[in-house]
């Protein structure tokens, strides 16, 4: 599921499947999805390419939809999900049925940014109703086995904006051995637990979901956003060792709470993926308090084949 990282005024080289912008300058052009977080570096953007030329728009309950024959993009913007746990469900009900009209089966991978994120005591926060309504919308037998690697992130700006990509080709899920499957957190963090996966593997690629610090199902070093980012880049290293090969970032993303811990977390992510790795950092709202920072990725297996299916690859 290749991806480039762009600046805003990059020409794209070959067909876009999407482009995601953050921030509120979109630039030349107009970004497929402009997610309200704020970029505290460059770039602010990133190209997801499609396979071929045979790209096609259309609009399916009540998503926005690109697909090149053998991926889909999708998205959606809710601008009146004050009940966050109704959006969710309807937001995720259509999804699927999206996906069973379209024919691309497979989940491989959602993103979803919504305000407000840790407002709300108890059962009635925000994040935890969300986690609610998504659950509600997919529960079914045998649904964790088939879980996506997600994110959830909070923005200042009211909305739900959910987009991803599903394929007709299954991914594998894998799950981190130092942090429980979030689909079995206990009770404490919510009537229903989160439902994603840690990763996605897909032919030659490992999607990461959103890691945070969190080990087993607990939160390490509240507060703490320099002891948090070497707690997340091990949790983001136990997951490619469970993945298995060696593995190089395409795209991370590195989201933190407050501006300030920018600069050390960003630098803590380049010591251990190198200066030149192409990261983009974003300033917002992880989904527990005390939680400072959190990555994702995109990553390729190292020198092994290059035959098998990506998302976005350049001819
Ligand atoms: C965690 O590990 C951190 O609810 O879909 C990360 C990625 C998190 C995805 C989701 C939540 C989600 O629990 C939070």
């Amino acid at each position: 599921m290749n991806v480039a990282l762009s600046p805003l005024d990059a020409t794209p080289s070959a067909p876009l499947l999407a482009r995601v912008c953050f921030g509120d300058a979109p630039g030349r052009g107009v970004a497929d999805v402009l997610v309200p977080l704020p970029p505290l570096s460059e770039p602010r953007c990133e190209w997801w390419f499609a396979q071929n030329d045979e790209l096609r728009r259309f609009e399916r309950h009540g998503y926005a939809c690109a697909d090149d024959g053998t991926h889909l993009f999708f998205r959606r913007l809710d601008t009146a999900a004050s009940d966050i746990e109704a959006a969710a469900e309807h937001a995720y009900r259509d999804l699927l049925a999206l996906l069973e009209d379209s024919g691309y089966r497979e989940l491989l991978r959602i993103w979803n940014y919504f305000d407000e994120l840790t407002v709300g005591e108890g059962d009635d926060e925000r994040y935890r109703r969300f986690c609610l309504g998504r659950h509600r919308a997919i529960v079914a037998p045998d649904f964790e086995r088939r879980l996506p690697a997600a994110t959830v992130i909070g923005t200042t700006r009211a909305g739900l904006h959910l987009f991803g990509f599903a394929s007709k080709q299954a991914g594998e899920q894998i799950e981190n051995p130092r942090q429980t499957s979030a689909f079995r957190y206990p009770r404490e963090f919510g009537p229903r637990s989160p439902s994603f996966s840690r990763a996605t593997r897909y032919g030659s690629q490992l999607l990461v979901s959103g890691t945070a610090a969190i080990v087993g199902h607990e939160t390490r070093h509240a507060y703490d956003a320099v002891a948090q980012a070497q707690e997340m880049l091990a949790n983001v290293d136990a997951l490619l060792t469970q993945a298995g090969g060696a593995w190089t970032p395409s795209l991370l993303k590195l989201y933190v709470f407050d501006p300030a811990d920018a600069p050390a977390a960003r630098a803590a992510v380049l010591a251990r993926f190198g200066a030149e790795a192409p990261l983009l950092v974003l300033n917002g709202e992880v989904c527990r308090r005390g939680l400072m920072v959190e990555i994702e990725g995109l990553f390729e297996q190292r020198s092994e084949q290059r035959n098998v299916q990506r998302i976005g690859q350049r001819a």
